[in-house]
């Protein structure tokens, strides 16, 4: 297969196709991309001046010198963090990079040492980070895959193929709602990524997404022919992936990546455009790396890799030699270039020289970072909302009407938001209360949405992202789970995704196994996402109020079993989880049942019932099930003598097996009674006939049966 394929490429059989999309593309015709000629030509300069092309000859000189360094530190040991180099790419972030600003919001890859460096972040930076040092731009905490630069617009890298795409999305978004700055335009998002992302769903839903809201958006794809091991020839039926940009209907541009000027060009239109407000592009630069997929090696004739005359092919398309021959026409001199080959070289060993003496990140920092540090929230009232009667599901409501009201940097964004039933009454007209900017309805793309929240969040907004069932946040597991729980942590702290993602649990009814089920479990095991779950109308407000103002990422879940429930609320006022600990809504003596969400009207109404037949219970509603605070519910068993945990959840490492857990570890086990116990749901997906309903879903009277039995010993 590998020998086809190189032939493929070298015989010309490649996929001929250009895209020109009829009054809307610019569009460079590259023809065979097997055509050495396409990339040995002398390069055309433009009306470029001299002095810009020798700047950016000296930012490719820069990152090829940077990781050639890198690259022998790393073959000799010393740097033990995986790293993907992009020697023989360099012109592609280097012309993009030419048309940014410090303001504009670019998220990298696993292969991003270039962007940050094109973009003009620190050298001592990276260094101390691939050798994992605290002088490191992301603490020691990144390694070569995460690295950071906000200060001159690089938001962040990560090795999730395609995992930053969207989280570029919304920092556009956030652009958007930024405004245009001055006469210069809007800020832009930029995606760098490579050709198997484009295999990822999320990269088109981002497409989709970014041009249906007309976003400053800007998709840089360096194809370099290859994702880790294959041939895109055996990935995908077309090797051109500006393809995709026709499907979104979007300005692009398919370009020899090895050509600085053209990159320059295309960069300087597209970008352009993205600022005037004419939407998302995508720049497709073709380039090949000279490296393996990861390390030091070539990588030549191993498996399905690629051959050795292939390698050498593409030395010759030398973006860095290129443009120095072309700039000899200028009269740039040998002797210039060395010398400036020789500065950048004393740089690079000064910067690595410096790391090598930086220190290790401090032990503290392991768990220092993972959760923002407490902060008091304003407690002045705002009588925004007066005392009136609301049920779970306005209380929502008005939590979002109080913090659209008095947070400016709040938006919403979700599926349903515009409907009047898809999210039930939670989120009634706040459309057109708010505008339609602030409260955006969204496209069936949980994955593109969850991630542009995230990405909105670290470009300053408090983003709030809704998806009316629990079962289809499945699809943006990688936004939750990757991105927003650990982006704080593995950037050393320098920044946090203050997204609330809210999920909603929507059963019964003979919805079924996808319809019906309560995830929080799942979530709650990821350090870094804080996850709440009220149970009362109060909380319903104050908790989705607290969420929203924590400086973390928050998982909100409501349950619409749950929404009838009345109450009488106070004002709403500033609140942050870490205001928040387990509460205590009963009393007793007898047995202490430890809940959460509807779990806890389960054991309220159980209780009810138990007192009537002489028994006291406690009642412990935890709030937080992550981080879980256990000492409430802890002290109670030491007062009771005896646990029921109770949860709406699977049995198996379920919330009900943590609570046992937790209150066991820290009571005397002398003071126990009788041996913990939990009701959970027995470990099958939900039912959709009735009988087997009733069977499935847990009711108050079995509680009271279990307490009982548990009394009984
Ligand atoms: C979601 C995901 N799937 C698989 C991988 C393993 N992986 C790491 S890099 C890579 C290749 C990506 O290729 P491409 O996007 O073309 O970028 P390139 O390495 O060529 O720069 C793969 C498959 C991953 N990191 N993330």
């Amino acid at each position: 297969m590998s020998t086809q394929a190189a032939a493929k490429r070298n015989a010309g059989a490649g996929d001929d196709a250009f895209y020109t999309i009829p009054g809307k593309g610019w569009v460079s015709d590259l023809g065979d991309l097997a055509n050495p000629a396409h990339f040995t030509a002398p390069l055309d300069l433009k009306n470029f001046a001299t002095d810009v092309l020798v700047q950016k000859l000296h930012d490719m000189v820069l990152i090829r010198t940077t990781e050639e360094v890198i690259a022998d530190m790393n073959a000799a040991g010393e740097i033990k963090c995986p790293t993907h180099l992009a020697i023989g790419q360099e012109a592609a972030s280097v012309g993009v990079a030419a048309y940014l600003r410090k303001t504009d919001r670019a998220f990298g890859c696993h292969r991003s040492h270039s962007h940050y460096l094109a973009m003009g972040a620190s050298v001592d930076g990276l260094m101390a980070e691939v050798l994992g040092r605290v002088d490191g731009c992301s603490k020691g905490f990144g390694g070569s895959m995460h690295i950071y630069g906000k200060d001159v617009g690089f938001y962040g890298s990560v090795p999730i193929v395609a995992g930053t795409i969207p989280l570029a999305v919304g920092a556009a978004m956030a652009a958007k709602m930024d405004g245009p700055r001055g006469t210069s335009g809007l800020d832009v998002g930029v995606a760098f990524f490579g050709d198997g992302a484009c295999e990822e769903g999320v990269f088109h839903e981002c497409l989709n997404m970014a041009a249906s809201f007309k976003l400053p958006m800007i998709f840089v794809v360096e194809n370099n022919l290859f994702s880790s091991h294959l041939d895109i020839h055996l990935r995908q039926p077309s090797d051109r992936i500006a393809r995709f940009a026709d499907a979104a209907k979007i300005n692009c541009a398919s370009i020899d990546g090895n050509d600085v000027v053209a990159m320059m060009e295309a960069s300087e239109k597209l970008i352009g455009a993205a600022r005037r407000g004419e939407g998302p592009a995508l720049i497709e630069a073709v380039t090949y790396r000279w490296r393996g997929h990861v390390g030091p090696d070539e990588n030549i004739d191993v498996g399905v890799r690629r051959t050795a005359a292939e390698v050498t092919a593409w030395k010759q398309r030398d973006p860095v030699a290129r443009l120095c021959k072309a700039l000899e026409a200028r009269g740039y001199t040998r002797a210039q270039f060395e010398a400036m080959q020789q500065t950048v070289r004393t740089q690079v060993e000064a910067a690595r020289e410096k790391a090598r003496l930086s220190n290790w990140p401090p032990e503290h920092m392991l768990t220092g970072t993972v959760y923002a540090a407490p902060k008091k929230a304003d407690s002045k009232p705002v009588a925004v909302t007066p005392t009136v009667r609301l049920n779970y599901g306005t209380a929502i409501r008005a939590a979002h009407e109080y913090l659209l009201a008095n947070h400016p940097d709040v938006f919403v964004l979700g599926q349903g938001v515009w409907s009047p039933w898809y999210v039930g009454n939670s989120m009634t007209d706040l459309d057109k209360q708010f505008g339609k900017n602030r409260v955006v309805d969204s496209p069936v793309s949980e994955a593109a949405c969850t991630g542009a929240a995230v990405g909105a969040s670290l470009a300053g907004y408090r983003a709030i992202v809704i998806h009316p069932r629990i079962d289809f946040m499945i699809l943006a597991c990688d936004a939750i789970a990757n991105q927003a729980s650990k982006w704080a942590h593995m950037l050393g702290g320098q920044d946090r995704a203050k997204v609330t993602i809210r999920g909603i649990i929507n059963r019964g009814g003979e919805q079924g196994a996808q319809h019906s089920q309560a995830l929080h479990s799942w979530f709650a095991h990821l350090p870094g996402l804080r996850v709440a779950m009220p149970a009362t109308v109060a909380d319903a407000r104050d908790l989705f109020i607290a969420s929203v103002l924590t400086d973390d990422p928050v998982m909100f879940i409501d349950d619409r079993w749950l929404y009838a429930q009345e109450d009488d609320l106070p004002p709403a006022r500033d609140l942050t989880l870490h205001d928040i600990k387990p509460a205590i809504r009963r009393e007793g003596h007898d047995i202490t049942l430890v809940a959460a969400s509807y779990s806890v009207k389960l054991a309220m109404d159980a209780a009810e019932i138990l007192e009537a037949k002489g028994v006291s219970c406690e009642v412990v509603d935890l709030r937080v099930i992550n981080p879980i605070d256990h000492s409430v519910a802890a002290a109670s068993v030491a007062k009771t003598g005896r646990l029921l945990a109770i949860d709406g959840g699977w049995t198996n490492c379920g919330l009900a097996a943590e609570i046992i857990a937790g209150v066991t570890e820290r009571v005397d086990w002398k003071v126990l009674k009788a041996t913990p116990a939990r009701m959970t749901l027995t470990d099958a997906p939900a039912p959709t006939s009735q009988p087997l309903e009733k069977l499935y879903y847990t009711t108050p009277e079995q509680v009271v049966a279990r307490v009982q039995s548990i009394l009984k010993g």
